[in-house]
């Protein structure tokens, strides 16, 4: 009996551990958005596109969030930026600049700024105006890597709707338990195979 309880404790641990493992990035209140003209200069690595989701993206778990620099379309006096925590992807960025940052469960924490004309930043989670804010595309690979979701960013200033003024492939890699976890986990099963042994001995006292 109390073999058949250990074993069940002990997969019942092994599956909790294991559940912790596992986490992904999702979107949240997504809504089909379709536009044209998307020709920056992400073109090359990522073909036409012509439709997206807007929503926010959230993970299940925490991780690393990654996200690189794809290229941009912009003139005039236009300065983009993509924020992640203390780093950011700026246009003088060399597309395939990678910038990376530890991210709890939940909507994760970056945005997209127009540092020029209109000043605005954009957050994940914020409430889109189209066609002001930024679409969620299909995750693809392409000479950078290979992206969980691309995201095209759209600053209207001319009212267009080509999310493609500021590119960026993103991707998340949930927590893997500290090695720590796994040794006080088999330092716990000890503890507890000493205290069924004692008890077993005891029978026999
Ligand atoms: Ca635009
Ligand atoms: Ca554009």
């Amino acid at each position: 009996m109390k073999r058949i309880a250990l074993s069940m404790l002990l997969a019942s641990v092994i599956g909790a551990a294991q559940a912790d493992t596992v986490g992904t990035l999702e979107v949240a209140n997504g809504s089909v958005v379709t536009f044209s003209n998307y020709d920056g200069e992400a073109l090359a690595v990522t073909g036409a596109q012509s439709s997206g989701s807007w929503g926010s993206l959230f993970t299940t778990a925490g991780g690393y969030f990654y996200a690189t620099y794809l290229g941009n379309e912009s003139g005039y006096t236009n300065d983009f930026s993509f924020g992640l925590g203390n780093g950011s992807l700026l246009e003088s960025n060399d597309t395939g600049t990678v910038i990376s940052q530890w991210v709890d469960a939940g909507t994760v924490n970056f945005s997209f700024s127009d540092n020029a004309d209109l000043g605005h930043v954009f957050h994940n989670g914020d409430q889109q105006s189209n066609p002001f804010g930024f679409v969620i595309l299909n995750g693809q690979t392409n000479i950078y890597g290979t992206f969980d979701y691309l995201l095209g960013f759209n600053d209207s200033w001319t009212g267009d709707a080509d999310y493609d003024d500021f590119v960026v492939g993103v991707n998340f890699v949930a927590a893997v338990p500290e090695p720590e976890t796994y040794a006080m986990l088999l330092a716990g099963l000890g503890l507890l195979g000493m205290s069924l042994r004692r008890r077993k001995s005891n029978m026999f006292d």
